[in-house]
């Protein structure tokens, strides 16, 4: 009897605690302070354009942030050299990954290589300056504060020392994100990416080491406006991937200092943006806005096979000055959605009679057969002015580190048949041309057979190139190896 009593009054007790261990995992706190943090963990930091793993299901902790701050000469563009100021060693700066409710011990350490002092403002911090008041710390010093993140978000964080435009301008920025309770959705891929503008002594493709230029800075004339620090830093071998049928979500910030994103996905719809990082969700976006100190999570699911350009939809800066980032998605094509050329027809309206243009009384209708070389020529020239000068320029000429030379073009003299592809398919990779490196983006020609021989015969003839004539039969020769 005495014994049963006892191991009921055990059970009694057991009972009692398992349901007060469950209360414990089901309780929803109001206000995020409340939640308690009881284990401490390690931060895990990537550079971009990795993430850290999500935080899923886990509980608030103590999380132990090691933030190193390193001043290190980089390549903002091949054969510019930059100066950059870095949180961990990357522009922008390392990604931190918490959820509500932790509590952040934030280790600032600034090598003692380093010239400057710094610190630390991040927009995830509640509290005087976001932390820059306690982090401000000399080379070989390390600064300690902590803070608890009360609201879910993708934030900013940046150096705020005196001039700040200028330790911003020279690469310090970086995204924290604060998870919600219970980590966002999954997805398939997660990347970082982060908008930067820089300033030069020099103009845009001048060698050398460049120094910052504080004036260009007070004016917002950028020489380069990039993705993730340098120009390329996200093309070619270094483009994001994913795979048909995958969902992406990117974290995308923008360190200014000057500009304002208009961040877009060539041939992507944003399905959902968390709208300047918040919890609001906007749901079919094409382009969205995210001004310097700001950031967005923008979520797509890639349906067909192909390289998706990244751009400042400003465009200017994403062709010449650097903001073009790539995502490759490899995997079957699907014509519903997106056919491809489907067929390339003459189109002539009003019958195969010459027609004029009233203002300059040029040819137009490019498919009437040339007669001559010299025809070719003529009416490769009107092809060359209308769709191919706006990149090489009237004189073939070209525009550095941006659009590759076509006059006495090594590259373009070397063989005919790589030339013709290139009009037929358009070029991405990277290509040396005279001894320049160039890793841009030539989009498809649409132009009909014929005038693609027209206007690279014209090309040939011009500006010192070797004088070849390409015919009509030449370009359906390459087009059909395809
Ligand atoms: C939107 C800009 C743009 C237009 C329009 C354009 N190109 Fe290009 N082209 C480029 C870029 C950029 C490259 C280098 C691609 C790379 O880096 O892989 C290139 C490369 C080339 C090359 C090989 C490199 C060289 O310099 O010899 C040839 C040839 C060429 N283009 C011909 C043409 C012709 C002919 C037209 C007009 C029918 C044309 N392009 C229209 C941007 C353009
Ligand atoms: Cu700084």
């Amino acid at each position: 009897m005495k014994q049963l009593k006892y191991s009921l009054a055990l059970s009694v007790v057991f009972m009692l605690f398992f349901t007060s261990c469950f209360n414990k995992d089901e309780k929803k706190y109001e206000n995020a302070e409340d939640i308690p943090v009881n284990q401490e963990m390690i931060a895990e930091l990537t550079s971009p354009p990795h993430v850290p793993t999500p935080v899923g299901k886990r509980k608030a902790k103590k999380l132990i942030v090691k933030m190193e701050i390193l001043e290190l000469e980089g390549e903002l563009t091949d054969g510019v050299k930059y100066m950059y100021w870095t949180f961990g060693g990357s522009v922008p700066g390392s990604f931190i990954r918490t959820r509500v409710g932790d509590e952040v011990e934030f280790h600032l350490q600034n090598h003692p290589n380093n010239k400057l002092p710094h610190n630390i403002d991040l927009h995830a911090v509640n509290g005087p300056g976001g932390g820059a008041e306690s982090s401000f710390v000399a080379p070989g010093h390390e600064k300690t504060f902590s803070f608890k993140t009360l609201n879910p978000g993708l934030y900013v964080y940046h150096c705020a020392t005196a001039p700040v435009g200028m330790h911003i301008a020279n690469g310090m920025y970086g995204l924290i994100l604060v998870e919600p309770e219970g980590g966002l959705p999954p997805v398939d891929k997660e990347y970082y990416i982060m908008q930067g503008d820089f300033y030069t002594k020099g103009a845009n493709g001048e060698r050398g080491l460049q120094p910052f230029d504080m004036q260009k800075a007070v004016d917002e004339k950028a020489d380069y406006v990039v993705f993730n620090g340098k120009v390329g830093s996200l093309t070619g071998d270094n483009a994001i991937t994913a795979k048909v049928g995958e969902t992406v979500r990117l974290y995308v910030g923008n360190g200014g200092p000057g500009l304002t994103s208009s961040f877009h996905v060539i041939g992507e719809i944003f399905d959902k943006v968390h709208i300047e990082g918040g919890d609001k969700i906007n749901t079919n976006v094409q382009t969205t806005v995210i001004p310097p100190g700001g950031a967005a999570i923008v979520e797509f699911r890639v349906e067909v096979p192909g390289t998706f350009i990244l751009v400042d939809h400003a465009i200017f800066r994403a062709f010449n000055k650097g903001a073009l980032g790539m995502l490759k998605v490899e995997g079957e094509k699907d014509k519903k959605i997106y056919s491809g050329e489907l067929r390339d027809d003459i189109y002539l309206p009003e019958g195969p009679g010459i027609q004029s243009m009233p203002s300059t009384g040029e040819i137009v209708a490019s498919e009437i057969p040339a007669k001559s070389v010299e025809e070719q020529i003529k009416f490769g020239k009107n092809i060359f002015m209308q769709t191919c000068f706006a990149c090489h320029q009237a004189e073939g000429q070209g525009v550095p580190h941006a659009f590759p030379p076509l006059a006495k073009s090594d590259y373009l003299n070397a063989d005919v048949d790589r030339a013709i592809g290139i009009v037929l398919h358009g070029k991405t990779g990277e290509i040396t041309v005279n001894g320049e490196k160039y890793n841009s983006v030539m989009t498809q020609q649409m132009l009909s057979t014929a005038e693609i021989a027209n206007v690279l015969t014209y090309v040939y003839n011009s500006w010192g190139n070797s004088g070849k004539v390409v015919t009509k039969e030449m370009v359906e020769k390459v087009k059909n190896k395809k």
